[in-house]
């Protein structure tokens, strides 16, 4: 599939055509300029702007309010055939790797440890997967937060789901959470759910991902315990799930 740049519309710089092409064009804003620089595979113009964005946010602030959305447009645009698929992986590519540096600032000093509440309970047995896929972005954000607000968390990478009930059964997982992005993938977590009940059924699921957002009634049709639209989310829902088995 051959890029189809978008010209003039203020996705991607182009001579303008018309008042609305340069009204446009003129008022981009910062998650236009990173779905730019990515779709150019502009590294170091995606950085700067992650840079300038970090200056006035947390990094939390900076991946949801610009990385997230310039990602989602370059995957709608890959749908309507309107950039290739070497776009999406090197954007992925590129927002992994300034991810992880946004990440490393936020593991020193952007989370909370946990306060006391947390404290006089008991730390669950956690762990973060992603089921039968390869978009690993969202587990590392999550992970992240978990770990840099002092919780121990395993991470299985990508599994499958004999794989990752035989990991939760050995390791007496109590907290699973389960990232997906595809569909197909989002809908065996019903397989991994069922076949949990039958192995550990004290184990908790949390899932989140790109399909729970899409259909808000998936993790419930899927049977798991929790969801999360966004990995700010993660610590209130592990809050809830210890406090209600306490
Ligand atoms: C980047 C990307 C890729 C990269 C992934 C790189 C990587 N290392 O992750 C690459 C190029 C590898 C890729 C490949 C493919 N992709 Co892709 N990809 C994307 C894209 C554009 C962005 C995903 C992303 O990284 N988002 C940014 C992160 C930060 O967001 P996130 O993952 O949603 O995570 C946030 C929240 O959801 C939440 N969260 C996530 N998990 C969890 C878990 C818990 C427990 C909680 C609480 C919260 C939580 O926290 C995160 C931070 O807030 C999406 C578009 C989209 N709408 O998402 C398509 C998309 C997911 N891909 C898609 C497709 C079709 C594919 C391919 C099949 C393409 C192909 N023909 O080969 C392959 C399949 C690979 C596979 N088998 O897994 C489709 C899926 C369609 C569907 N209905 O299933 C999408 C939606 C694009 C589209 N619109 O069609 N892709």
């Amino acid at each position: 599939m051959l890029p189809r740049l978008m010209a003039g519309s203020g996705i991607w710089p182009g001579p303008a055509r018309g008042p609305l092409d340069e009204a446009i064009q003129t008022m981009s804003s910062p998650s236009e300029e990173l779905l730019q620089a990515l779709l150019a595979l502009n590294r170091v113009q995606a950085g700067e702007l992650l840079m300038a964005a970090r200056s006035q946010g947390s990094p939390l602030d900076v991946i949801e309010t610009l990385v997230r959305p310039a990602l989602e447009e370059i995957g709608r645009l890959w749908e309507e055939g309107d950039c290739a698929l070497s776009q999406i992986y090197m954007s992925g590519r590129i927002c992994e790797e300034l991810v992880e540096e946004l990440l490393g600032e936020a593991r020193d000093i952007d989370f909370a440890t946990p306060g006391e509440a947390g404290a006089a309970t008991r730390a669950p047995r956690l762990a973060i997967a992603v089921l039968e896929d390869y978009h690993l972005l969202g587990k590392q954000i999550v992970r992240t937060v978990l770990r840099a607000a002092g919780h121990a968390v395993k991470d299985y990478g990508r599994q499958d789901v004999d794989g990752l009930v035989e990991c939760v059964r050995e390791d007496g997982i109590e907290i699973l959470l389960v990232s997906t992005l595809m569909l197909p993938a989002a809908l065996r977590v019903r397989v991994l759910v069922d076949r949990l009940r039958e192995v550990s059924p004290h184990t908790r699921v949390v899932v989140g991902g790109a399909p729970y957002r899409f259909d808000e009634e998936l993790w419930r049709e899927v049977g798991a315990d929790a969801v999360g639209s966004s990995a700010g989310e993660v610590l209130d829902i592990l809050a809830r799930l210890t406090g209600e088995s306490a």
